[in-house]
């Protein structure tokens, strides 16, 4: 709801901050840009068409959808450096028609996503969570919590997408001593785990996805009913990726049907909203969006964006800009 502008003095270039409160990315930037802060999406409307115009960089999260005619209103930005690995939220084509480079955060979160990644598995197959339930309820000293009818030990892992992240959650899977196969749409280099092409293959020979890719176009609702069913009735799905790449209303036919058999998601369709279906069943996990929230990693995310703006601002290379739009050097 807080909007701030600070008064312009100087020639430093002018830069919006707009999306959820991060004090290290507005503290980093603060110096060197005459800074637009702006905390909640209608607050944008306030930036006059005089100020956008000047607008030359930008700093966003993924809850700001940077669309055509969101960014239409600057006709001089040169940067969107945006915080998160995945930039499903920017349109990056009208920045590359635009010559606007676009970066994101990938790397320093890396490890911390394949880290919740693998505790989201486990909990998931081991009960952790109902687990926990149990003994803050009292329920231990009149009974044993039950034995859990999944396992870590018996199952093949299909992890869909072997990107950075993808790779750590397989390294951390192979120590587990649990047989992996993936599913991309070209095999990744370097990597010798069995590559299917096809998803609904994949799947049909595996019981436990972990899905890893952007979101976006090319991946909505790839994990669909077909590739449930083909999972079978002893399989779970983690989904630490995007909620647009599973389809929601199957997920949830599937988890209540028996078609699968549990779910451990971190992200949904419709953030932060989450489908009433999922709180009355017992067989999934949810976690709000927290695969990278740590302090140390969110930390990291924060200071690579002030890096990217500062860097491209003082005429070298943005540091992390996405393959899709232009590099160069800043002004
Ligand atoms: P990355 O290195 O670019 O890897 C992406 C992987 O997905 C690649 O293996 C890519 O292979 C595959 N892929 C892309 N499009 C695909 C498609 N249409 N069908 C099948 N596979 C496809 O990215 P990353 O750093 O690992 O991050 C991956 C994603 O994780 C991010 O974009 C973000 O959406 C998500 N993420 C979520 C959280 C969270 O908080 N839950 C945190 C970080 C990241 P091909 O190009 O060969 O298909
Ligand atoms: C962040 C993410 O939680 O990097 C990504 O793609 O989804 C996460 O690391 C997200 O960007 C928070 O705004």
């Amino acid at each position: 709801m807080r909007m701030m502008t600070m008064a312009k003095k100087t020639a430093k270039p002018d830069i919006l901050i707009f999306g959820p409160k991060k004090p290290l990315i507005e503290r980093g930037l603060a110096e060197r840009f005459n800074v637009h802060i702006f905390h909640h999406p209608d607050d944008l409307a306030k930036l006059s068409p005089a100020q956008a115009q000047n607008i030359r960089g930008m700093a966003i999260t993924n809850l700001v959808k940077a669309d055509s005619a969101m960014l239409a209103r600057f006709p001089k930005l040169e940067m969107i450096a945006s915080f998160g690995v995945g930039y499903d939220h920017v349109d990056f084509r009208y920045a590359a028609e635009h010559n606007i480079v676009v970066t994101h955060t990938p790397d320093v979160l890396t490890d911390e996503v394949a880290d919740t990644a693998i505790g989201l598995l486990i909990a998931t197959l081991r009960e952790f969570i109902n687990a926990d339930r149990y003994v803050r309820e009292g329920r231990w000293p009149k009974q044993n919590y039950r034995l859990s009818p999944g396992s870590l030990r018996d199952r093949t892992v299909g992890i869909v997408g072997m990107g950075r992240i993808g790779q750590a959650i397989a390294r951390r899977v192979a120590a587990c001593d649990v047989p992996i196969v993936y599913h991309s749409r070209n095999p990744a280099a370097g990597v010798t785990f069995k590559h299917y092409p096809n998803l609904i293959e994949m799947a049909t020979e595996v019981d436990t996805l972990i899905a890893i890719t952007p979101g976006g176009a090319s991946t909505a609702k790839m994990i669909n009913a077909d590739v449930l069913k083909a999972l079978g009735p002893r399989g779970v799905l983690i989904n630490v990726a995007r909620g647009s790449v599973v389809d929601e209303d199957a997920l949830i036919a599937a988890l209540q049907d028996g078609t699968i058999m549990a779910a451990g998601l971190d992200v949904f369709a419709h953030e932060p909203n989450v489908p009433e279906a999922f709180f009355a069943m017992d067989n999934v996990v949810l976690l709000p969006h927290i695969a990278s929230a740590s302090v140390a990693t969110r930390d990291a995310m924060d200071q690579l964006v002030v890096d990217n703006l500062l860097n491209w601002f003082s005429g070298k290379p943005a540091l992390t800009p996405v393959p899709e739009t232009p590099c160069g050097k800043g002004a």
